[in-house]
């Protein structure tokens, strides 16, 4: 790395935070069944404090999404929620609204046909309105598991309009400083019609509820050939970017490690947030959180690499010349411009990553650093024991 471009990966890496997913800490399955870890958090102290130890060892996971209904105990205060993520030096994140698992949404939430059902789902989310202004978090998170399976089983325009209507109500609800995140998946758990199936339904829906609401990336929710970073592009033109939800996956919706399988198509997504920033003198306001589950990697592990490969990627693409980007294309030089690309891609920036840590007083290598520690080990005992003492019995269902 040339000093200006280890100046300008460490100048990234000084803005770059990324949130962790209290559900990532817990154990989780497949469809077919739940395998178990040791050291997976029992409760939510668990989940902070694994988030704690994720930030303490890489500096930028600063805050925790939690969802709500997994995360809060009913009629339990959220500031002492708020309290407890501040014992663990992390604070609460985005609110995300449960809106799957009760069996009044058999037929769905916000686009279902019974209006009473619909008036529930809203009352949900009105509600974790207000637990993200208790606890300060900007960002109420939302992801609908609504569609249907079978041709004729649903009016698709009457869905599309009540959810219209249900983001509309929402969205009136919301603090001036809270931003709603609309996400979209094109299937699962709807094999049929998704209602909000792709990033154009997100878009849409979150135009119409009103300026504070915006679309989610999760890029793990797009068919295989989908270009990610052009929608990317898209959103942020149209200041309709909210936030991401990071993973990578082969097939489907697969929940693996961020940038296992593609990290190109990571470094392409931030090189397009970097050039827009270039061109705008502006950083976007965007959420970079995690949406992960692992059932094979310990999932401390597994997190860290997530964020250390969120880090690398994001100075890398920090590296591309974007004055010499526009010159190459103003020439239609296409080589050029596509070499600009790669050879940030390719440029070793674990100078710049070991350069930030040492000034932020982290270990160099965050991952072997908790292996040292033995915070794996230890977290097992403890968690082995209190279940033992607390008589929970883990069955072997999926949920
Ligand atoms: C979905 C989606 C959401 C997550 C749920 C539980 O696949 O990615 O973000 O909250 O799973
Ligand atoms: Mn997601
Ligand atoms: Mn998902």
């Amino acid at each position: 790395m040339t000093p200006s471009q280890l100046r300008r990966a460490r100048a990234a890496l000084d803005t770059f935070v990324v949130e962790t997913p209290s559900w990532g800490f817990a154990d989780t399955g497949t469809r077919f069944g739940k395998f178990f870890q040791d050291a997976a958090a029992i409760d939510l102290g668990d989940k902070l404090a694994d988030a704690g130890h994720v930030h303490a060892l890489t500096g930028c996971c600063p805050t925790v999404a939690v969802h709500v209904l997994w995360d809060f105990k009913p009629g339990e205060d959220p500031k002492a929620v708020a309290r407890l993520a501040r014992k663990h030096g992390v604070k609460i994140g985005a609110i995300n609204p449960n809106l799957f698992q009760d069996q009044c949404y058999k037929y769905g939430s916000f686009g279902n046909n019974d209006a009473a059902v619909r008036a529930h789902a809203v009352q949900h989310c009105v509600d974790s309105v207000a637990i993200g202004r208790a606890v300060g978090s900007r960002y109420l998170s939302l992801w609908f598991a609504d569609g249907t399976n079978y041709p004729g089983q649903g009016s698709i325009r009457e869905r599309k309009r009540a959810f219209e209507d249900s983001l509309r109500q929402l969205h009136r609800k919301l603090a001036l400083n809270q931003t709603m995140l609309v996400e979209y998946k094109p299937f699962e758990p709807a094999f049929y019609a998704t209602d909000i199936a792709d990033w154009g339904m997100a878009y849409l829906l979150a135009k119409k509820a009103g300026p504070r609401a915006k679309v989610l990336v999760d890029t793990g929710h797009h068919y295989a050939a989908q270009n990610i970073e052009q929608i990317v592009a898209w959103l942020l033109d149209e200041d309709m970017l909210g936030g991401f939800h990071f993973n990578d996956r082969r097939y489907a919706d697969d929940d693996l490690t961020l940038g296992s399988i593609d990290p190109y198509q990571v470094f392409r997504i931030f090189h397009e947030i970097h050039l827009f920033a270039n061109e705008r003198g502006r950083r976007p306001d965007i959420a970079y959180m995690i949406d992960q589950c692992h059932n094979e990697k310990p999932k401390i592990e597994a997190t860290i690499q997530t964020v250390v490969m969120a880090q690398e990627l994001y100075a890398k693409a920090a590296l591309v010349d974007h004055d010499a980007l526009r010159r190459a294309q103003a020439k239609n030089d296409v080589v050029t411009a596509e070499l600009l690309l790669k050879n940030a891609f390719f440029t070793d920036v674990s100078s710049a990553l070991a350069a930030w840590r040492k000034a932020n007083g982290l270990a160099a290598d965050p991952l072997a650093e908790h292996r040292r520690q033995g915070y794996e080990r230890k977290a097992a005992a403890d968690r082995r024991r209190r279940r033992k003492e607390l008589g929970i019995a883990r069955g072997g269902s999926f949920a």
